[in-house]
């Protein structure tokens, strides 16, 4: 079984950067009918949906827009049918980062665990805890240009979910940069200003150094941010990098050494 996964993740890691189901994506649309779309596209590939779905998450690299909008479609997906096997091994080896499995794999198959331990929790293996995710909200300061927090500490490559708000009368996005990098960022969203497709890129600089992207929330709108904390320890900015914000919009996300050991279920007599 983890052959056959790793070998699936070495084909997919050829194309990472490929959208195969463009549907998935599409601005505005509900949860529903990206399923729909994914639903076309696995048709047209002639596979079944639920492998397609895995075979797209296997082709994400960074949480970011499209992971979520994947995620969204994974933890909505009939149960029965995610818990089912070969499904839930793959989930937890995705979940992992077996095989070479990026953030934005992680992340989705991390939903999908979660939502069959919710529903369907006899369907784990016995003893399989779902990965711990933190959850909590960040809100954008009205007339201030700065979130109402500085600062926040994660577990490495723990699951986070962010519930951001956005009461301003101006739009915001959320990223997270490597360590030392708040500056060189924050002036790039500037220069993306000037661009002629800044906008369209959500004012995201093109750069290995964006490690996790929540596109831009339009006034008075919420939006769900989930991600992969990096695996190594340390400072890692996160700054909204629309034109001109990042100065004060900015603050320190602490990643912690993750226990060596995960917490174990008891064992019964
Ligand atoms: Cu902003």
């Amino acid at each position: 079984m983890i052959a056959l996964i790793c070998f699936s993740f070495a084909l997919c890691a050829q194309d990472a950067t490929a959208s195969r189901c463009a549907g998935v994506d599409a601005l505005n649309a509900s949860t529903e009918q990206r399923r729909g779309a994914l639903n076309e596209c696995a048709a047209a590939a002639a596979q079944k949906p639920i492998d397609f779905m895995l075979s797209e998450a296997s082709r994400l690299t960074i949480c970011d827009r499209r992971s979520a909008n994947l995620g969204d479609v994974a933890a909505a997906w009939n149960p029965r049918e995610l818990a089912s096997e070969p499904v839930v091994s793959q989930l937890i080896a995705m979940a992992s980062g077996l095989g070479g499995a990026s953030a934005g794999a992680q992340i989705v198959a991390t939903r999908a665990l979660l939502a069959i331990s919710a529903t369907s929790p006899e369907s784990l293996p016995k003893g399989f805890l779902p990965p711990p995710l933190l959850t909590f909200e960040l809100t954008a300061v009205p007339s201030k240009m700065a979130y109402d927090r500085k600062d926040f500490s994660v577990a490495a490559g723990q699951a986070v979910h962010i519930i951001f708000h956005n009461p301003d009368s101006l739009e915001h996005n959320l990223i997270i940069v490597a360590p030392g990098s708040l500056a060189e960022m924050g002036i790039a969203g500037d220069r993306a200003g000037q661009s002629a497709d800044g906008k369209v890129k959500e004012f995201v600089p093109d750069s290995p150094k964006v490690l996790a992207v929540m596109g831009l929330v339009a006034p008075g709108r919420s939006q769900d941010f989930w991600f992969i904390a990096p695996k190594k320890p340390g400072t890692y900015p996160f700054v909204c990098t629309y034109p001109s914000h990042w100065r004060t919009m900015n603050g320190k996300m602490k990643v912690i050494a993750a226990p060596t050991t995960l917490p174990q279920p008891a064992v019964t007599p």
